[in-house]
């Protein structure tokens, strides 16, 4: 048995051993979660939903031990771990709703009754990324169980804790063991069997545009269903008539929360060239009040990046030659510390403006018009989400429309919230997460004809 040892990014010291599921383990539990489907899927449907109200209650009963995980294990600051705990909590209980409704419809036809079914797949594969373990797996395992299906689910190898936590939750909350497993372990290996082994019906992914289009393709051998959470460079465009003090002041936090290493981070900003010089003398004093430090002080609002090499892979984005414009600050010592960082890259090529960097690292572009901002918002290939500051309602509507991105906030960096869908354009993905039709993604539609002719 091969073992990982988990370290706090804050501190580079040992939080815990973890064992590694090997290829063998891995399809033993993709057997078991095969052998456990029947009896899940015939669970009544209220049955099935107080279970899932119970399995948000234990959720709910242990957010402080689960944030103090998070913050241990992932370097996430306790405000931000409280909130991604509760969000665990929020979606179990939100798609507990689903499985006394999970209707399907009665269509007119000739000669008889037609009905339609939402059946579950089967064993649904779960893989989730380091950066939130927490709600990607909520937002994959508790629409997949109230849809009936059972569950196997990969943490990120860097980041295991909360999910073997919520593992023992499930337990105890009474979902049968075999319904829900939690299996740490390499994508290599674990992820890969979710792929490749036939008795997984759907593989939900989260994480690199690249290792996602291999999974993709891995999964088009057996027409896999997939759902494909990706990588993004968002644009936060702020034009001349916003309330730019409002802006300013909220773009740090647009894109240096969770130190960047956010999929939706808006580490574009494009401004009306007119209010340019205006909005960076704002800027300046925003970033430099960002406060970094110790995750566990409920002051701080950045922690430390998530490993050694992601670290590496960051700095390297800004070295001696990187058109730096001001730098807040950051501890020094152990742990892996980067500051918040702003750069005026020349243009949209550079990879400071093309590349998802995954760190508190924007860059700052001007634009001169409307139809050049909805341009450069869309000189990407990826297209997950995004920003619009303006206090013209036709022109947000229009910007919000042009963008090629599949979540947009006006005069807000919101993102996420459970009620609506989630997903992005282009190379950010495929398939939609949360919001009320997410459960649908874990079924199939039967189609039954009834004859009634005599
Ligand atoms: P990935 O390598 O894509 O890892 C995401 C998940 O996929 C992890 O659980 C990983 O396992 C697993 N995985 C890796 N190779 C696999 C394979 N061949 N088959 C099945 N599963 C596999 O991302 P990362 O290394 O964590 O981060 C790299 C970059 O991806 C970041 O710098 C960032 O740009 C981007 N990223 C994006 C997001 C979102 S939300 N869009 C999230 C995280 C990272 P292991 O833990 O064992 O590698």
């Amino acid at each position: 048995m091969t073992t990982f040892e988990v370290l706090n990014p804050a501190t580079e010291e040992v939080v815990r051993s973890v064992e590694l599921t090997s290829a063998e383990e891995t399809d033993a539990a993709i057997a078991r979660a095969q052998a456990a489907f029947p009896a899940w899927r015939a669970v009544a449907p209220g049955d099935r939903a107080r279970l899932l109200r119970r399995f948000a209650d234990a959720v709910d009963a242990d957010i402080e031990n689960l944030a103090r995980l998070e913050v241990a294990n992932s370097g996430h600051t306790i405000g931000n771990a409280r909130w991604e705990a509760g969000n665990v909590r929020d979606v179990l209980t939100y798609y507990s709703a689903s499985p006394e409704r999970l209707s399907g419809k009665q269509i007119p036809v000739p000669g008889g009754v037609n009905l339609t079914f939402h059946e579950p797949l089967g064993v649904v594969g779960v893989i989730v990324p380091w950066n939130f373990p927490m709600p990607i797996a909520g937002w994959g395992f508790a629409p997949a169980l109230a849809a009936g299906n059972t569950v196997v689910l990969k943490p990120a190898e860097l980041t295991p804790l909360t999910a073997i936590r919520l593992g023992e939750l499930a337990r105890e909350a009474g979902i049968p063991e075999d319904v829900f497993q939690v299996l740490p372990g390499k994508g290599s290996v674990v992820g890969q069997r979710f792929v490749d082994h036939p008795a997984v019906r759907k593989v939900v992914f989260t994480g690199s545009t690249e290792v996602g289009k291999r999974i993709m393709a891995g999964c088009a051998a057996q027409v896999k269903r997939v759902t494909l959470e990706l990588g993004g460079k968002n644009a936060n465009i702020v034009f001349a008539d916003a309330d730019l003090e409002k802006a300013a002041a909220t773009a740090p936090y647009g894109v240096f929360d969770n130190a960047g290493q956010d999929c939706c981070a808006r580490s574009l900003i494009l401004v009306q060239a007119s209010v340019y010089e205006k909005f960076m003398e704002l800027l300046e004093p925003a970033v430099n009040g960002v406060v970094v430090g110790d995750p566990r002080l409920e002051m701080t609002e950045m922690g430390p990046l998530i490993s050694a090499g992601h670290h590496a892979k960051v700095s390297s984005y800004v070295d001696d030659s990187a058109p730096v414009a001001f730098r807040g600050s950051a501890p020094h010592g152990p742990g892996y510390w980067f500051p918040p960082t702003v750069v005026t890259p020349p243009d949209l090529r550079h990879p400071l403006a093309a590349d998802e960097i995954f760190g508190p690292v924007v860059a700052v572009v001007p634009f001169d018009g409307e139809a050049d901002a909805v341009t450069m918002a869309n000189h990407t290939e990826y297209g997950l989400s995004g920003s619009i500051w303006t206090r013209d309602v036709g022109r947000a509507f229009r910007v919000a429309r042009g963008v090629e991105a599949g979540n947009l906030s006006v005069n807000s960096h919101s993102s996420v919230r459970y009620w609506t869908p989630f997903g992005g354009f282009k190379q950010s993905g495929l398939g939609r997460e949360l919001g009320p039709d997410a459960v649908d993604a874990f079924t199939e539609i039967k189609n039954v004809f009834i004859s009634t002719e005599d």
